[in-house]
């Protein structure tokens, strides 16, 4: 094979299909045998924008095939999950494993990229293990021994719009050696259209980092002022709206908490590394972990004239029309308001996903609802995603009704980076 990809999920799978479509052979390696197998029927385990024709299309062409195990390539990339471990370090043991996988069928001379998010180190510490693994190699150009190319090139796409910002980002590639990202960025151009930067390995791993924390502590600026204006009896929409006229001021948009498996985890990797000065990411990132709460304690209030109430929860995922719901703010307030009115009646309702997520299914949750329904049945709708689907209800359905809207898509137009946030409106 040209290029073994490891990991076939929310960025291996476009990786593989994308090289794939660009004529390279493509190994897509996953030890989900379900993955494996959905993958070569042309089909994509989950809900993005415009991947199924690229999945389907390398697939019948011959030039993307899914397997359980390691085949010889050219060109390695490790897109393994790198999630949160205890302590808020990184729990690499997904990537060691890849490294396991990966280091029998070395030869020399190929080319191990890791695109997962990783702390400042992860790279070189990936190298080292490889090295462990198989002494006859080198890191280095050694005489005598066979070389390995080891480099970091984060994946910066932003899903919902994965296809597109695939192609059309510009990429950072760091090496443990220049000679490696240099063979690294030979092989990026393939699916690349966007200016490819090269740098050191470790520099690589913190530009991934930082820029992440960079939009955690926007939205936690705009989070903290949603509950700031709640307090002060401010229409925040409004308010964001008006200072974003300002040539230099951009606020985000407030919601009802930030979530996924990357803005939500990674300013971590950064406090973890050097606790004592990064004071505003920790800061930013327990902001942003309290708004769920926030969310939480209005739609208690707003109820406490009304017990046994039902609920319209609209949206599960972490953001709009994606089906996600790893780290979803929307899950947290959900096991909260269980927790705290246990006589309520939760209906929640996500058109992009399918089952109940398991920690709500452990509380006794058993099914989602059609829009339709759970706001004909309901004395508050808590709005918390704005999937297209929830964007222009029929007024009449919530006529009456106790609102609650923490993306302000009623109060305020859609609009992609500007002014949305909390708001409570009395129907
Ligand atoms: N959110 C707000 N208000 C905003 C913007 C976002 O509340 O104004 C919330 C969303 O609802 C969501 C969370 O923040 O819960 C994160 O959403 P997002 O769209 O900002 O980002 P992700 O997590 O989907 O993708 C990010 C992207 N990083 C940046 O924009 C700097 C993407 O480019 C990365 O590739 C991705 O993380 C990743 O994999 O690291």
């Amino acid at each position: 094979f040209d290029v073994a990809v490891i990991g076939l999920g929310y960025i291996g799978l476009p990786t593989a299909a994308s090289f794939a479509a660009k004529g390279k052979k493509v190994a897509g390696v996953d030890v989900k045998q379900a993955t494996v197998d959905a993958v070569n029927r042309g089909e994509v385990p989950f809900v993005e924008p415009d991947m199924g024709v690229v999945v389907s299309g390398a697939v019948s062409l011959g030039n993307l095939v899914a397997m359980t195990t390691v085949p010889a390539a050219d060109a390695f990339i490790i897109a393994v999950p790198t999630p949160l471990a205890e302590g808020n370090g990184a729990d690499l043991s997904y990537l060691l494993s890849a490294a396991r996988a990966v280091a029998p069928v070395l030869r020399g001379g190929e080319l191990v990229i890791l695109e997962s998010t990783s702390p400042p180190g992860t790279t070189q510490r990936l190298g080292a293990y490889l090295l462990e693994l198989r002494p006859d190699l080198s890191l280095d150009a050694l005489p005598g021994r066979n070389q390995v190319h080891v480099v970091h090139s984060p994946e910066r796409v932003l899903p919902g719009r994965i296809m597109i910002e695939m192609v059309t980002n510009d990429r950072v590639i760091g090496g443990l050696t220049e000679e490696g990202a240099l063979l690294a960025k030979r092989l990026y151009e393939v699916i690349c259209q966007g200016e490819i930067l090269l740098t050191d390995a470790t520099t690589a791993e913190m530009t991934k980092l930082v820029e992440n924390t960079f939009r955690d502590v926007n939205i936690a600026f705009a989070n903290e002022l949603s509950m700031i204006c709640d307090k002060l009896g401010i229409d925040v929409w409004k308010l964001i709206e008006l200072a974003n006229h300002h040539p230099r001021v951009n606020v985000l948009r407030p919601g009802p908490g930030v979530g996924g498996h990357c803005i939500a985890v990674d300013p971590w990797f950064i406090v973890d590394a050097v606790p004592e000065l990064a004071t505003l990411t920790r800061t930013a990132r327990e902001v942003n972990d309290a708004k769920p709460h926030h969310v939480v304690a209005q739609t208690v209030a707003a109820l406490e004239a009304r017990p046994g109430a039902s609920i319209a929860v609209l949206g599960l995922a972490f953001k709009a029309n994606i089906d996600d719901v790893r780290e979803s703010p929307s899950v947290t307030v959900v096991e909260e308001l269980l927790r705290q009115i246990p006589d309520a009646r939760l209906l929640l309702v996500d058109p992009n996903v399918e089952e109940v997520p398991a920690p709500l299914a452990a509380l006794g949750i058993s099914r989602l609802h059609p829009l339709d329904e759970a706001l004909a049945g309901s004395d508050l709708v808590l709005l918390l995603v704005d999937h297209d689907e929830f964007l222009s209800p029929d007024p009449r359905a919530l006529a009456g009704k106790t609102i609650i809207d923490t993306r302000g898509i009623w109060t305020q137009p859609k609009q992609e980076e500007a002014t949305r946030g909390l708001a409570t409106v009395g129907a």
